[in-house]
Order: structure tokens, then C-alpha cells, then sequence
């Protein structure tokens, strides 16, 4: 009996090692602990807390209990932003300049956070509201100084984290230069607009000068609306070449004085593709994008909401698409390493489905008329047993419905994949190299297919695949 026991006892041990092992195997990140609320409400909308401020170049600090509740639409990480986040509520939105760099590792996108304003200071810079640490009255007009990094936690607290902001559309007349306008600061969309011919053979800022140069840029639409973009040289994205097509741009909504301006969060913030407004004007003869060389396609996956844990969310990304052709996986958004880097991420593991067939396809690609046309990509394959990835690129699907439906004829293109690990992931994406685009013209879509398979039994292939910096260009 004792033996029975004994024998009993060992292979539930036994169970429980496997179990463990089999969860140790695939479980590839720690879970970070339940989010827990914090004990604190919001007591002041962010617009009532500007209408404090009426006076442009004033600066006055806030004397009594006033906690404001916002989510933040822009931080630091791409360097557009400097010693500042931005945060909105229903009712409007706010800067606070911050003392610090890197304030996106505290502060992301999608962080809700909870602001005790007693004690900080309201001031403009050019009419542009913003909530500070200090005023230096030394100077005129008086300068807003920074909230110093030493009382972050006295004055915001954290709430939940990877809320998802949906841009509000608007057009160019519903924006105002009035101090107290509700849009100001806040993620917003304008469509069919355009960079001017002029510019578009440009990148978005100065980043070979030293120091290097913020530009400005006029935004047109296709009657005779314009807005400023202002781009700030010390941007990650200052070297890249503004976009040559027509579209909508996402970004936050500022003044300086009486111009209205864009302060774009990054390069994913626009969606240019379509074409132009005067296409015989600009691109008469062919010879539109002659000498300049342009970034047609910019995915970095950086705008993405990802959650400190599950669930993750899909892949969204205006004109994409992120379908399941068999089963019923999608590419998710996720994250990884300091400082954080996101991107696309899809596995067949624990679907239990005998078939995975996925898709991202990209947004429609104007190639113009470059002569070169490059198509560059990163994946990384982790915990590999055979899943595979494809990049595949097609001429005639239109954008919506199923890519794999009759008639869409896609071509499969040779690139270089991660070559995989099967105990983790490998240490660095791997670089698809320069995969030539020049046999196509006009309008293409790209598109990465996943075909996996989670059985019951035996035939698993799971492979986990990220997919970042998805690049075309023309030259
Ligand atoms: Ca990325």
C-alpha cells in the first residue's frame, strides 16, 4: 500500500515537473503583477483647469486640490517631443513639461495618469497651455520651467496602461488659435491633405546640421486648407523623407501664436499613399519624383497600444489589413527591451487549431515613378519548429476583402528571414536585405503570410514570429 502511495506520489511529481517544464518551455516573458487601480479621482476636467489661465505669458501656480485625469496621446520616444508628454481627456488637452529624457519608459502612449496640480504652475508657451514645475520670472515673458523628475510621484499618479485614443476627424476650420480651444493638444486627424511638390523630395527635419534644424512644413489639401507641421531635428525620424502621396495624418494639434500647427508623434502618423492632388501637375511627364528620394512605406509598429499584459491587442493600422485566413490568429501588437521597441507578432502556439494561415498586408504603395524601388523588412523567429513567413506582393487586390480571394494574384519575394531558434528567441531581428521592388510600378500591397499549425498530437509548428520596420522605398 505504502508502495502504491509512493509510486502514486511520483508520478504526479512527475506530472507536475513536465507541466512545469512544458510552461517554463513556451512561457517567454514573467507576467508582471494584476493591475490594481489607484485610490484617486479626478475632480477637474482638463479644460476647466485651463480656463484658469487666461492670460498668454502669465504664470501662476495652483493653490488648491485640483486632480485632472488624462490619458497621454504623445510622449519622448521618437525625440519629436522634448522634456514633455502630452495628456487628454473628453474635455481637452494639456503639455507638462517634465525634467528628464526618456519619460515614454514612465509615461507611454496610452498611460492613463492622475495629476494633483497643487502646487505645479500654469503657463503658455505661445499660447499653448501647459503645465509646469516653476516659472523663471527673470525673464519676459517668464519661462515655465520643468516638473523636476524628483516629484513625478507627489504629482502624477499612475493609472491603467495601454488605453487605445482614437483620433478625432476634423478639418482645418474647426481648429482655433484661441487659447482655451478644446482641441488644442489633442490627437486629431485631418484628411486628403499632401507635403507641397516643392518638399517632397525633403526629410522631416534638419539631422546633418549641427545642432540639428527643426523644419517646418506647409500641409495642403486638395481646395485651398493648409496647416503647419512642425518637425523637430533631434526626431528619430529627422532623416527620412517626408511621404509624396495624399492622406490623412494623425497628430497632436498646436498653436504657436496664431499659427496652427502638427506635432506628429511618429512617421506611422502618416498615411499619404493615395494619389496626389494635381496629378498632371507634379508628376507631368513621369518626372514628379525625379531626384528625390522617397519614403513610400514606414512601419515601425511605434503607435501601437501594447498592454503590460494580457490581452494583447490586434494589429490596427488605418488601411491595413490583419486578417485569419484559416483559423483564427491575428498579428499582434507587442513589445520587448529597454528602451522598449514594438512591432508585429504572431504565433500558432496554443490555438489548438490544425490550420493557421494569417495575414498583414500593408496599406496601398504608390511606387511613382522611381527607377529603384526597395522593400526592407525585419523578422525574428523564436521558439522555431517550422512555422513559416512569407513576403508576398500583389498588383491587383484592392485594399479591402480577403487577399486570398480568386484573382488576386500575389508573388512571393525572396528576402533573408531569421534563421530561428528552437530554446528562445535569437538575440537581433534579422535584416531582410534590400529586396528589389523594380519590376513592379503603379499601385502594390505587401504582404507577410503566416502558415503554421497547432494539432492535437503530434505536427506542431508554432513558430513565434515578430516582424518590425516594414520600409519601401524609392530612389
Ligand atoms: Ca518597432
Amino acid at each position: 500500500m505504502n508502495k502504491i502511495i509512493k509510486t502514486t506520489l511520483t508520478v504526479m511529481m512527475l506530472v507536475v515537473a513536465l507541466v512545469t517544464i512544458n510552461s517554463s518551455c513556451t512561457k517567454q516573458f514573467d507576467a508582471p503583477p494584476a493591475y490594481v487601480a489607484p485610490n484617486i479621482k479626478a475632480n477637474t476636467t482638463i479644460r476647466q483647469l485651463k480656463a484658469l489661465h487666461t492670460v498668454s505669458g502669465n504664470i501662476t501656480q495652483v493653490k488648491t486640490d485640483v486632480i485632472i485625469r488624462g490619458i497621454v496621446n504623445a510622449d519622448d520616444k521618437s525625440g519629436n517631443q522634448f522634456k514633455s508628454i502630452v495628456i487628454q481627456d473628453e474635455t481637452g488637452g494639456i503639455l507638462m513639461r517634465m525634467e528628464g529624457n526618456s519619460l515614454y519608459t514612465s509615461y507611454p502612449i496610452g498611460q492613463e495618469v492622475f495629476i494633483k496640480c497643487n502646487g505645479l504652475y500654469l503657463g503658455d508657451y505661445n499660447k499653448l497651455i501647459q503645465l509646469g514645475g516653476g516659472a523663471d520670472m527673470t525673464v519676459t515673458p517668464a519661462n515655465l520651467l520643468t516638473i523636476p523628475s524628483a516629484i513625478f510621484n507627489k504629482h502624477i499618479i499612475k493609472g491603467s496602461a495601454g488605453n487605445v485614443l482614437v483620433p478625432k476627424n476634423v478639418t482645418v476650420d474647426q481648429l482655433s488659435t484661441n487659447m482655451q480651444d478644446t482641441l488644442q493638444n489633442v490627437l486629431i486627424r485631418l484628411s486628403n491633405y499632401e507635403f507641397a511638390a516643392a518638399d517632397t523630395g525633403k526629410t522631416y527635419a534638419n539631422a546633418t546640421t549641427n545642432p540639428p534644424g527643426s523644419v517646418n512644413f506647409v500641409l495642403r489639401d486638395c481646395s485651398s486648407n493648409s496647416i503647419t507641421l512642425r518637425n523637430s531635428g533631434y526626431a528619430d525620424f529627422a532623416a527620412i523623407g517626408v511621404p509624396n502621396g495624399n492622406g490623412s495624418v494623425t497628430s497632436i494639434y498646436t498653436v504657436f501664436g496664431s499659427t496652427k500647427q502638427l506635432t506628429m508623434r511618429d512617421t506611422s502618423d502618416f498615411n499619404f499613399n493615395g494619389p496626389r492632388c494635381t496629378a498632371g501637375g507634379g508628376s507631368g511627364g513621369g518626372g514628379g519624383n525625379g531626384g528625390g528620394t522617397g519614403n513610400l512605406l514606414n512601419e515601425t509598429f511605434e503607435t501601437q497600444i501594447v498592454p503590460a499584459a494580457t490581452p494583447f491587442n490586434a494589429i490596427v493600422i488605418t488601411d491595413w489589413n490583419n486578417l485569419a485566413e484559416t483559423g483564427t490568429q491575428k498579428y499582434f501588437a507587442r513589445s520587448f527591451g529597454t528602451p522598449v521597441n514594438k512591432y508585429a507578432q504572431l504565433s500558432a502556439f496554443g490555438s489548438k487549431e490544425n490550420i493557421v494561415t494569417s495575414w498583414l498586408v500593408t496599406k496601398a504603395v504608390n511606387l511613382g515613378s522611381f527607377a529603384t524601388k526597395t522593400l526592407n523588412f525585419d523578422t525574428k523567429a523564436g521558439f522555431a519548429n517550422g512555422a513559416t513567413l512569407k513576403v508576398l506582393v500583389c498588383s491587383n487586390y484592392t485594399g479591402a476583402g480577403n487577399p486570398w480571394a480568386t484573382g488576386v494574384t500575389w508573388s512571393e519575394l525572396t528576402a533573408a528571414f531569421s534563421p530561428g531558434s528552437a530554446a528562445g528567441f535569437p538575440a537581433t531581428f534579422t535584416s531582410s536585405g534590400d529586396v528589389s521592388l523594380n519590376s513592379y510600378s503603379g499601385t502594390i500591397y505587401v504582404a507577410f503570410k503566416y502558415e503554421g499549425a497547432d494539432p492535437t498530437g503530434a505536427g506542431d509548428k508554432t513558430t513565434t514570429w515578430q516582424l518590425d520596420n516594414i520600409k519601401v522605398s524609392g530612389n
